[in-house]
């Protein structure tokens, strides 16, 4: 693939790189999707795969990294070596996604995507954790960026004042009984 033509694929002012191994795995992963936007968060999303497509990976990395990337996640199932693969390439944080799959329901992609060797770290979410990689991913932005940090702070206090509004919900359910 060429280089230049990945410059123009990709949005100067992305923050994150979504990566997924297969397009298999979008129904997964269009949750991380939809947070980043809930965040107004810029990002690219692409289809590439560590065994598949070996070279459109190094070059997707390279190039994100180039146009300012600040975080990758990336995605796959069964042998999952993709957010592995994606931490050799950059110094940039790699959050993994192990994505279920049959026959082994997403433990072979867990282990796969967490066991890695000391000195290249990954990210590992839970199995089909595309939620929460989006919101990891917020949490890393909102380090040296106080909009997205005022953001996450309101996204964490209405989470619990919805707690909250649960809990005064089943009293009254039980009260009734
Ligand atoms: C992995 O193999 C992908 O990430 C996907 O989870 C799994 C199956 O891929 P497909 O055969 O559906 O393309 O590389």
């Amino acid at each position: 693939m060429n280089i230049l033509l990945f410059f123009d694929m990709i949005c100067v002012n992305m923050k994150v790189a979504i990566i997924m191994g297969s397009d298999s795995d979008w129904s997964v992963m269009k949750s991380a999707v939809d947070t980043l936007r809930s965040f107004d968060i810029q990002f690219d999303i692409t289809v590439a795969s560590a065994h598949r497509t070996p070279n459109k990976v190094r070059d997707y990395v390279l190039t994100s990294v180039e146009a300012g990337t600040k975080v990758f996640i990336a995605a796959a199932g069964c042998a999952a070596h993709l957010a592995g693969v994606v931490a050799s390439y950059t110094t940039v944080p790699v959050i993994g996604v192990p994505i279920s799959s049959e026959p082994f329901k997403g433990f072979d992609s867990l282990m796969s995507t967490v066991q890695m060797p000391p000195g290249v770290p990954v990210a590992t979410m839970a199995v089909n954790g595309a939620k929460n990689a989006a919101l990891f991913a917020v949490q890393i932005l909102a380090v040296a960026d106080e909009d997205i940090h005022k953001k996450l702070t309101a996204y964490r206090e209405k989470m619990a004042a919805d707690v909250e509004k649960k809990s005064e919900h089943l009293k009254e359910l039980v009260n009734n009984i």
